[in-house]
């Protein structure tokens, strides 16, 4: 069983390149998974399943086929698509996963998780996230008109940018203390996520078990994908079409 896990390829209609590289990971890679975890920001934003623009569409298209053809796939929200439904589940054919999901990998019991959680010194933003993943606030704006969500999605990316830029780069890493701590509630001794943008892995001691905690890379010009063999040995590639 091959098992690939991607995150934040952060899919909009402004950036076509990214969908070109979407399309080569869907028709040149994922065909030798027999299962996909997409963990997260896999648009830059959604702002609900009922969303009538193209690229929702055609990303939907593309995952549908993939699953037709025999693969099972995996969506874990992000804090861009955090609004991603059981509508567009079922359309692609894939299942929505908690946050965290665990699973088993080569025999280690594993985390996968967006990331965003870990992120614990970043205050407002953990404040931020209370606000929109509560249920109430999700289902009044969901009940507003697109063009409405749409104006209120620019607004908030707006905030967040400008937010961001007076942060500390360190606040939006993850916080070592908030790592230790999902690792001994679960019991898990590997860890994969995404959402910091810093692709890398960092082996730690969590009560004297060697833990490995993986960080997948965003989608620029090259994709990148975690893949998962048939052992359980993990490998992360960059990609670009031709
Ligand atoms: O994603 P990234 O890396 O750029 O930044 C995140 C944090 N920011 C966010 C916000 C998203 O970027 C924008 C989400 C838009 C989705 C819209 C969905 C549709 C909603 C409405 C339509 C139905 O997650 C950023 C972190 C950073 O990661 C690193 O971890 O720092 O956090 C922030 O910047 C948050 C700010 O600190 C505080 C929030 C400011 C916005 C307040 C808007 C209030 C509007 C209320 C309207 C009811
Ligand atoms: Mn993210």
């Amino acid at each position: 069983m091959t098992r690939h896990f991607i995150a934040d390829l952060h899919l909009c209609e402004e950036q076509p390149h990214l969908l070109r590289l979407f399309d080569y990971y869907m028709q040149a890679i994922a065909p030798e998974a027999d299962q996909l975890y997409i963990l997260g920001d896999l648009f830059e934003t959604w702002i609900g399943d009922d969303d009538d623009a193209p690229l929702a569409r055609s990303v939907t298209e593309r995952l549908r086929a993939w699953s037709d053809a025999g693969g099972q796939l995996f969506l874990m929200h992000g804090n861009r698509d955090f609004l991603l439904g059981d509508d567009f589940a079922r359309a692609t054919g894939g299942t929505l996963l908690d946050d965290p999901h665990r699973m088993s990998l080569g025999g280690r019991p594993t985390l996968l998780m967006h990331g965003d959680t870990l992120c614990t010194d970043d205050t407002d933003y953990q404040q931020f996230r209370r606000m929109v993943r509560d249920p109430g606030w999700q289902q009044q704006l969901l009940s507003q008109p697109l063009e409405v969500r749409r104006q209120l999605a620019a607004e908030i990316r707006g905030k967040s940018q400008t937010a961001m830029a007076g942060k500390d780069e360190a606040i939006m890493d993850v916080n070592q203390d908030a790592v230790t701590g999902v690792f001994r509630e679960h019991g898990a001794t590997l860890l994969i996520h995404g959402h910091t943008h810093r692709p890398a892995l960092h082996p730690c001691q969590v009560d004297g078990n060697s833990c490995e905690r993986w960080v997948l890379g965003d989608w620029r010009k090259r994709g990148n994908v975690l893949v998962c063999n048939d052992s359980g040995e993990l490998e992360s590639h960059w990609f670009a079409p031709d």
